[in-house]
């Protein structure tokens, strides 16, 4: 990193912990994840601060201060919560972030519900960021903020006069231009972006998306391309956009499964299944993830090639999400309606070809069920990247599993040579790849599964996160070295 002078500061949605009442006092929990494993090595070296939702509301009272300075002080930086009411809450988050955002930018425009108060609680929201933030910074404070809840904090910190660097990594997709035009507030949504110096995506197809809205709305100059990234022009500010894939800590995931305590969870695991071969999914319960289209693959399978009847078992970990929303609530009905169906359709006295957990798993019992399985099924219908399937292919330390990985994944630009490439939409051709997944020689596995390793190794989470922070200290730097905000104050609007 090319200047360390300057403090990091971190905003997401959540805090990187976990606010706990235990009886009448309250504990902060470490927050597991791939951003929290990315971000605490380098706030633990260089100090800093994240700022975030504790995940406690207003009218929960207080009490809970000294548990998160607690956690703060053991970790070397600072945590500065903003505390959301109820109300913010349903209509920022489960509104404009969740019933919005979520769906336009996964491609299920008719999902959305373009509600005006949902957009009014979301600028609201994003204001107290703004004034937690602007308390705390100055002008040589690097500011990085994650992901989809927090599109318009730089704009806000911009008209409060601040004109040190403001970075943003969007973790979910960037939609086709044809679905994001679908938003009531597109062009404020561009221009809150084009407030940042640099504009971070999980893929190619992200950014040539962005690149494509910015053009059809005419909010900013396309100056440039070169080697990944957009240069943009807007107001007489550079804008830099490119594309960073997260990654895993592959050798936290790589010596996981490696441990003799999984080792034993992974024999006890096949023991409890059953001596069949192990297909696995694990996804949180989303309409995104494409569970009903890969039940109706495996069914398919199974239809089509008996002699994986009592040779093979999907175990479908589900975790849990939303359970309060009609909507998710009526996917999760559906899908114990077809896992039914299967079951009954094809189980014999001695086998049942789908077995699945709606919970969460600890991180042990996650990795054996990773070695175990030889597929990994990874089939979402839009995702930002999917770390499941890099942790999946992390996991297989004799190299012998095999990925089936949907091409709309984001994981897809990364690992298309290594996995069985699939269209989730194009049940057939799902099922041929199950069963060709099942089928494959292990020298051919391993082949694969070496390739992808490779890759996932050379781009580790901490890999990820020196990129964007080596584009992100550069850009927005005039040649004398002070940061090139000629028109701070009116940048966007
Ligand atoms: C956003 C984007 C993008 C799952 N079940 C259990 C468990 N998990 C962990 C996995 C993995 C994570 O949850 C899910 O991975 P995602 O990639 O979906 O990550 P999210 O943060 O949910 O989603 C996504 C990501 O951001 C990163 O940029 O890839 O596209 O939507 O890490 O291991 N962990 C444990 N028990 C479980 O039962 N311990």
């Amino acid at each position: 990193m090319d200047d360390r002078s300057d403090r990091l500061t971190i905003l997401s949605n959540r805090l990187p912990v976990v606010l706990k009442r235990r009886g009448s006092k309250w504990q902060a929990e470490p927050g597991s994840g791939g951003l929290v494993q990315a971000m605490n090595p380098i706030l633990c070296e260089d100090g800093g601060c994240w700022v975030g939702w504790p995940g406690v509301t207003m009218e929960e009272g207080e009490g809970w201060e000294g548990a998160l300075t607690r956690v703060g002080a053991d970790s070397g930086y600072e945590l500065e919560p903003v505390v959301l009411s109820q109300n913010e809450l349903e209509r920022f988050y489960e509104g404009y972030a969740n019933s919005v955002v979520w769906p336009l930018f996964h491609g299920f425009p008719d999902r959305c519900t373009f509600d005006p108060g949902f957009f009014e609680a979301y600028g609201g929201v994003n204001e107290k960021f703004a004034d937690v933030v602007s308390e705390r910074v100055d002008d040589d404070s690097f500011i990085w903020v994650h992901d989809y809840h927090l599109f318009e904090v730089a704009r806000r910190l911009r008209q409060r006069g601040h004109v040190g660097r403001l970075a943003f990594y969007l973790h979910i997709p960037f939609p086709s231009v044809e679905n994001f035009s679908k938003l009531p507030w597109r062009e404020q949504l561009l221009s809150d972006l084009l407030a940042y110096d640099l504009i971070g995506f999980q893929t190619e197809r992200d950014l040539r998306n962005f690149g494509r809205a910015v053009e059809a709305h005419d909010v900013a100059v396309v100056t440039g391309k070169d080697g990944g990234a957009l240069h943009l022009a807007r107001r007489g500010r550079a804008i830099e956009a490119g594309a960073f894939p997260i990654g895993i800590d592959y050798e936290d995931f790589a010596g996981r499964a490696a441990t003799d305590e999984v080792t034993r969870k992974v024999a006890k695991l096949q023991s409890d299944i059953g001596p069949y071969q192990v297909l696995l999914g694990v996804d949180r319960l989303d309409y995104s993830k494409g569970l009903l289209q890969r039940l109706r693959a495996y069914e398919m399978a199974l239809e089509n090639h008996p002699d994986l009847r009592e040779e093979v078992v999907f175990f479908q970990l589900v975790v849990p999400s939303r359970e309060n929303v009609e909507e998710y609530a009526a996917l999760k009905r559906e899908f114990d309606r077809i896992v039914g169906r299967i079951n009954g359709r094809f189980s014999t006295a001695s086998w049942q070809p789908i077995q699945y957990l709606y919970n969460r798993v600890d991180p042990v019992e996650l990795s054996a069920l990773y070695r175990l399985a030889s597929v990994g099924l990874v089939t979402p219908l839009r995702d930002g990247m999917n770390l499941v399937s890099k942790e999946y292919c992390a996991s297989q330390v004799e190299g012998d599993g095999a990925l089936v990985l949907s091409e709309f994944a984001g994981a897809y630009e990364q690992l298309n040579e290594g996995a069985l490439v699939v269209n989730p939409y194009d049940t057939e051709e799902t099922a041929r790849a199950i069963y060709e997944a099942i089928n494959m020689a292990p020298v051919e596995r391993r082949r694969r599964m070496e390739q992808i390793q490779d890759i996932l190794r050379r781009t580790d989470v901490f890999w990820w996160a020196q990129q964007f922070l080596l584009r992100a200290r550069a850009v927005g730097r005039r040649p004398d070295g002070v940061i090139g905000l000629e028109t701070a104050g009116r940048t966007a609007g």
